[in-house]
């Protein structure tokens, strides 16, 4: 049967399991995906049409992936804004399909702006499909890259919407994605080092949540009788009220790195940037690297031995060698558990503290304490934004299971915390899914508030509002690192719970400790009813904790 490219994506994407598109108008594949039945969630810009599909990819591991549409071509207003989110999903390696018009063959020169170039900076891969009857092998090869090997975005361009091409001439057979395991003389290596070393450490990254490994990195941790830690993007992937489990950020997590011997990485690139830590010392320690990528390996640090594969292959073939040498046994017993909780203790009595305070204006980690409070760990998601609420919500958020909080940032674009919650309350919307945000996360949102009101999806965003920007460390202000760049119209200027409560929200502002909880609470109600909910907190300008470690 004859028919048109545009109708051909609409169908395989429908093959591949894909059930619903975000999009911010126009793209000449809308229309057949309306036509063939793809559920389309409008965002009202078209950044946030590749968040939302960057996100709901990464919080369901990439199964199943998500998917946005977009304008280009000649006239690529539209992607020159999605720009920012295909660049912001390529940096956190997220697998993200993007599909936008191309140039028409015959129109290469008629614009300025280099589509071609400017996409492929920020893709894994980039298909243009030149002719019609090349699009199925075009939609394999796209979601061939999108399940298998490192996860990142793939765009596809259709210059020709309206061509014809024979669907029966090639039927399109779903794509599996393929994995690999590791080089068993590798995994005797890994395991031999491991056994030698006196203070090992687990480092894990988000590589272990894409790979479905929690179960194997926490049996494989157990066996090993190591503690772990875990990475921002992999916040989740370890259970944090586990004995061995020593934190994501914080003065215990610097200890940790600071006396280890050898670090054995899972699933990170082990990258360090301005929201990850790096190795100190590195060239004294032992460095094992399981990755999917060979990119990484000895790309930062010299790396005594790596894994390359699959996490939860990997971790199973560790875990196999590692019984093998000890008769089943494991790494001896220590008081490992004990040394992580007298670390653990000290380092967070600080944030206890905090987390108690009846100061007004409210403490921001009063707050934090509240969710903690009102929200089921196993049936709520929560996500930070850029600035004060990512290090602080992620030294002290406690997370039990995989994507129960999403932790995000590589480079961390601000607003990205919106398309997240409404990700997770379309993947889950038996979920409570909070964003929390402060002023500057909430000024690239206000636009996309509508999109939670015009789907009906009960989301709350928590509003710290300090009245300036803070960003990190000390803040931008007073004796801070920007102070000339903090002050925004603040909450004793506007009330934004007014303004957002016209849109329909369920909004409040809080000054009072006491009714941290209770606001939540009801936010939450209103959430259960399908109204989403704006709950400003009226906060100190409160600096942030810890570091991470250069
Ligand atoms: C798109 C983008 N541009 C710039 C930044 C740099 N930046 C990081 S945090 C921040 C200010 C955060 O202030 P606010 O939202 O009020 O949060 P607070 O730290 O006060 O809680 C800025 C400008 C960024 N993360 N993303
Ligand atoms: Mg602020």
């Amino acid at each position: 049967m004859t028919i048109n490219v545009a109708t051909g994506v609409a169908r395989i994407l429908k093959q591949e399991g894909i059930k619903w598109v975000s999009t911010f108008p126009v793209c000449h594949v809308n229309n057949a995906l309306g036509q063939e039945g793809v559920p389309i969630v409008m965002m009202r810009d078209d950044r946030y049409a590749v968040a939302l599909a960057d996100a709901y990819s990464r919080i369901n591991a990439g199964n199943p992936i998500g998917v946005c549409t977009f304008q280009g071509g000649v006239n690529a207003a539209g992607l020159q804004v999605a720009y920012a989110g295909m660049a912001q999903a390529f940096e956190d390696g997220s697998p993200v399909l993007c599909i936008t018009d191309g140039v028409p063959i015959g129109a290469t020169e008629n614009s300025q702006f280099d589509v071609t170039s400017s996409i492929k900076s920020v893709s894994k891969w980039y298909g243009y499909v030149d002719k019609p009857e090349r699009l199925p092998e075009f939609m394999r090869r796209a979601f061939t890259m999108l399940r298998s090997g490192s996860p990142g975005p793939v765009v596809l361009a259709i210059p020709d919407p309206t061509g014809l091409y024979d669907e029966t001439a090639d039927p399109y057979i779903p794509v599996k994605g393929w994995k690999s395991a590791p080089n068993p003389e590798d995994v005797t290596k890994a395991i031999e080092l491991l056994l030698n070393a006196k203070d090992p450490l687990i480092y894990a990254g988000e590589g272990v949540i894409y790979a479905g490994a929690s179960a194997e990195l926490k049996s494989f941790a157990e066996m090993a009788n190591a503690p772990v830690i875990s990475t921002l993007k992999a916040k989740g992937a370890f259970p944090e009220n586990h004995p061995l489990f020593v934190g994501v950020r914080g003065d215990q997590v610097d200890h940790y790195l600071e006396k280890s011997d050898l670090i054995l990485a899972i699933g990170s690139s082990l990258s360090p940037g301005r929201f990850s830590h790096g190795i100190p010392n590195a060239v004294n320690k032992t460095i094992i690297h399981c990755t999917v990528d060979e990119l990484h390996v000895n790309k930062s640090y010299p790396t005594a031995a790596a894994l390359i594969g699959d996490a939860r292959f990997s971790l199973q073939a560790l875990e196999k060698e590692l019984s093998d040498k000890t008769s089943g046994n494991g790494r001896a017993l220590g008081n490992v558990a004990e040394e992580v909780k007298t670390a653990l203790d000290s380092a967070m009595a600080q944030y206890r503290e905090v987390m108690a305070s009846t100061d007004k204006p409210i403490n921001p980690y009063r707050v934090y304490a509240g969710l903690m409070e009102v929200l089921d760990p196993n049936k709520s998601f929560v996500t930070h934004e850029s600035g004060n609420t990512r290090d602080q919500l992620s030294t002290v958020y406690e997370t039990l299971v995989p994507r129960g909080f999403l932790g995000w940032g590589n480079v961390s674009s601000l607003g990205f915390s919106l398309a997240a919650t409404i990700a997770a309350k379309i993947s889950f919307p038996e979920k409570h899914c909070i964003a929390v945000t402060g002023e500057a996360g909430l000024g690239y949102m206000l636009g996309n508030l509508e999109v939670a009101l015009r789907e009906k999806l009960g989301i709350t965003v928590v509003h710290v509002s300090n009245g300036g920007f803070s960003g990190y460390g000390p803040g931008f202000w007073g004796d801070g690192h920007d102070p000339f760049t903090y002050k925004v119209t603040g909450n004793d200027e506007i009330d934004m719970s007014n303004v957002i409560g016209a849109l329909g929200y369920h909004t409040e502002r809080v000054t009072e400790p006491s009714e941290v909880g209770p606001a939540l609470k009801r936010a939450l109600t209103a959430n259960d009813s399908g109204q989403p909910a704006y709950i400003e907190f009226i906060c100190s300008q409160y600096p942030i904790y810890g570091r991470w470690v250069g």
